[in-house]
Parts: C-alpha cells; structure tokens; sequence
C-alpha cells in the first residue's frame, strides 16, 4: 500500500446551524484514536491542531443564522485546505457541514494550481444544495453544495477560485431533500444515488461508475462524509437523523472501495455531535471508517469493547 503524510485538521465550527455541540468533534476524534488508527496502517500523521475562524466585519443576517461566522469560516479553512493539500492528503475533522464551503473552495484552488479537475463525493442523507434564497431553516449546513457548484446568493462569501461544475458532482445516501433542493438538482446534472436505489441495487454500482468518470478525467476527488449518511441505530451522535440510512456493513465497503481507487485526496469529517453520542459509538465508527478510506484491510477491524 502507498504510504502517505495525512494531515489532521480540527475544524471545530458550529455556525452552521442554531443546534450546537459540533465544536467538540475535533476532540471526540482525537479521544477516539483517529491518529493511532491511521498511523497503525503505516502512514504519518501531523495534527495541524484546530482551525479558528476569521473575524469578518458584516452584519448579521435577518434570515441567515451566524452569517459573519461562517464566512470567517470559510476563509479560514479555504487557506488551510490549500496549504495542507501541498503537503498530504488532509483529513478535516469537524464541525458542521458549512465548514465544506472553506474545504472544498482550499482543493478547488489547490486542483487548479495543479491543473487537474475537482471532483466531490457527498455522502449525506440530505443534498445541502439550498442557497441562501432558498433556505427555510437559514442554516447555512445545508447550503455548501450550493456555493461550489457557483450557484447565486453567496456574494458575501469569498469568491471561487474554481467553481466546481455540478457534474463534477456525486451524491449517495440521499432521503431527504427539500422541494427548492430537488427543482435545481433535476436541471443541474449531479450524479445521484439515493437510499431507494441503494436498497434495490446497493452502493457498489453507483461508486464505481463515479469513480470511472473521476479516473476518465485525470481529477482528484474530495470526500465529504456527513455522519447523517449512517443510519442513525448505528451513528445517534448528529443533530439532523433521518431514519434508513446506509448500513455500517455499506459504508465501509463504500469505503474500501474509495481507497482502491487511489482517486481520494482529502476528507470532511462532518456533523458529529459528540454532546448526542452514546459512548462515542458514533465517534469510534467514523475512525473505523476513515481507517478503512485510508487502507485498513477487513481482517484488521478492532473488537469495539466499551
Ligand atoms: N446537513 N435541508 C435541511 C435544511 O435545513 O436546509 C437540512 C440540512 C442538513 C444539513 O446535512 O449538513
Ligand atoms: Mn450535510
Ligand atoms: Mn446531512
Ligand atoms: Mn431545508
């Protein structure tokens, strides 16, 4: 197996929605072993510590909840992303889904730099393709999508290095998804996979032929994994559960099957909730997860003893 530097990256922002406690993901990760798990496959681990935000001087909005908070956000980890994407395969432990703006904005910039297409792999229950015009909750987690595939609304956020073409984009594990959501999703063409699918024909399918159009291209791929793609039985720790999610026996085959591709380069860890968790279940599967995106072979799974 190749070797790599990955780069841990806490991105402890909660401004994407009103429900806090996705601050305390970064540590629930590290208290979890995320660093011991990846460098038990060989790998070396820097942990870069976590992110603060920027101070940004403009108003709050009327409708849009902490806007000035996930700007700064998003400048921050748009910085931090490019940085890091020099240097390793980074790995940004969250936080909210709104931090994906800052992640996905840093690899667009970095991809382009390098001269090679983006390519983004959402694994959520929910599409997070609302733009501030159209969100009825005003929380700007379900709005990243959104903002890097350069739809309108998003003047006060930094302006795309590379906006990210909604082809470029693929979705599975979808089961809810707002009307204003689903109108724009049927014109912009993003490969969808939702969880009806998946219960008829698995996940295999719809992975591998993304990832085919990823390798076609020559691009990179970023993977963004909401904890809300899990079936909350098996992953309680997040604040928006939507009953019939993946299996955990699904994710990780999803995720062996990204790390045979060879195609990923960095990873959103998102919407943990480690105030909602039940003695870090959740916290430890997502480790389990990454450790498999990054290479553990099956026989080496751990007995979870609690
Ligand atoms: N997430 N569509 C809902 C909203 O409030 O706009 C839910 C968003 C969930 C966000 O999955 O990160
Ligand atoms: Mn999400
Ligand atoms: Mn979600
Ligand atoms: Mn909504």
């Amino acid at each position: 197996m190749e070797l790599k530097d990955i780069i841990l990256v806490g991105a402890p922002m909660d401004a994407g929605k009103r429900r806090q406690g996705c601050r305390m993901g970064p540590d629930a990760y590290r208290v979890a072993g995320l660093d011991q798990a990846l460098s038990d496959l060989g790998h070396t681990i820097h942990d870069w510590g976590d992110v603060q935000a920027e101070i940004v001087d403009i108003p709050q909005h009327p409708h849009l909840f902490a806007l000035p908070e996930c700007v700064g956000w998003t400048r921050a980890l748009s910085k931090v992303a490019q940085d890091a994407a020099g240097q390793g395969i980074p790995i940004f432990m969250g936080g909210d889904h709104a931090l994906s703006m800052g992640t996905v904005a840093g690899m667009a910039a970095h991809a382009a730099r390098i001269d090679r297409p983006l390519f983004v792999l959402w694994l959520d229950a929910h599409s997070d393709f609302h733009t501030p015009d159209s969100t009825g909750s005003g929380n700007l987690h379900g709005t990243p999508v959104a903002y890097f595939t350069g739809r309108p609304g998003f003047e006060d956020f930094p302006p795309l290095p590379a906006v990210i073409p909604t082809d470029r984009v693929g979705m599975i594990g979808l089961r809810s998804v707002d009307p204003a959501e689903r109108a724009a999703l049927e014109h912009d063409r993003a490969m969808l996979a939702d969880m009806r699918s998946i219960d008829e024909n698995g996940i295999k399918a719809p992975l591998l032929a993304f990832l085919d159009r990823v390798r076609a291209e020559n691009a990179l791929l970023h993977v963004s994994l909401d904890v809300d793609f899990l079936d909350p039985a098996v992953a309680p720790a997040v604040g928006t559960t939507v009953p019939g999610g993946a299996t955990e026996r699904e994710a990780h085959l999803a995720m062996e099957l990204l790390h045979e591709s060879g195609l990923v380069c960095s990873l959103d860890l998102v919407e943990l909730n480690p105030f909602l968790d039940d003695r870090g279940r959740t916290a430890k599967l997502m480790v389990d997860l990454a450790a498999s995106l990054m290479g553990r072979r099956i026989f080496d799974r751990p007995t979870r003893s609690f």
